[in-house]
């Protein structure tokens, strides 16, 4: 099984989004193995994009998902880093699809509600930015027999 991680972003919680967002993962079947509400530190959020450390929104993507809480997920289950970017769909929210997230709830790039992982590498690389080892938790959803074949 693969695993990946999943933010929703500041302005997802500010809009009473939370439920809605968990209850979509949730229903496709993917996994929630870990989740933290927190305001990321600058530092770990600087971290977390440095792919984008020289991109003109660099400065105010830092200051977006650093100015509140947000919510922090490990999500794991069959091609869990495919399904969870299907399930956001595309990063400007005008292109996204009717039926994803940021196509369902946002407008702007700027303000696209949630984030997961693009590979196995950043995957990784963005867990251990998160979450310590001990926060991730083992277990089998009661469904997996029906969800697996
Ligand atoms: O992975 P994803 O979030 O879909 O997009 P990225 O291209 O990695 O960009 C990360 C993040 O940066 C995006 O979710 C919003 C922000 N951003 C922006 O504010 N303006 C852009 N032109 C491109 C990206
Ligand atoms: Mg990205």
């Amino acid at each position: 099984m693969e695993r990946t991680y999943v933010m929703i972003k500041p302005d997802g919680v500010q809009r009473g989004l939370i439920g809605e967002i968990i209850g979509r993962i949730e229903r496709r079947g993917l996994k929630i193995s870990a989740m933290r509400m927190n305001v990321i530190d600058e530092n770990d959020a600087k971290e977390h994009y440095s792919e984008h450390c020289e991109k003109p929104f660099f400065g105010s993507l830092i200051s977006y998902v650093t100015s509140a809480p947000s919510v922090s997920m490990i999500v794991e289950g069959k091609d869990a880093i495919k399904s969870m970017r299907t399930i956001n769909g595309a990063t400007n929210p005008s292109e996204a699809m009717p039926g994803t997230i940021r196509g369902d709830f946002a407008l702007e790039t700027g303000r696209n509600v949630v984030h997961a992982s693009d590979s196995v590498e950043s995957a990784e690389r963005e867990i251990s930015i998160h979450f310590k080892d001990d926060e991730t938790n083992e277990y089998c959803r009661i469904d997996e027999e029906w969800l697996y074949e």
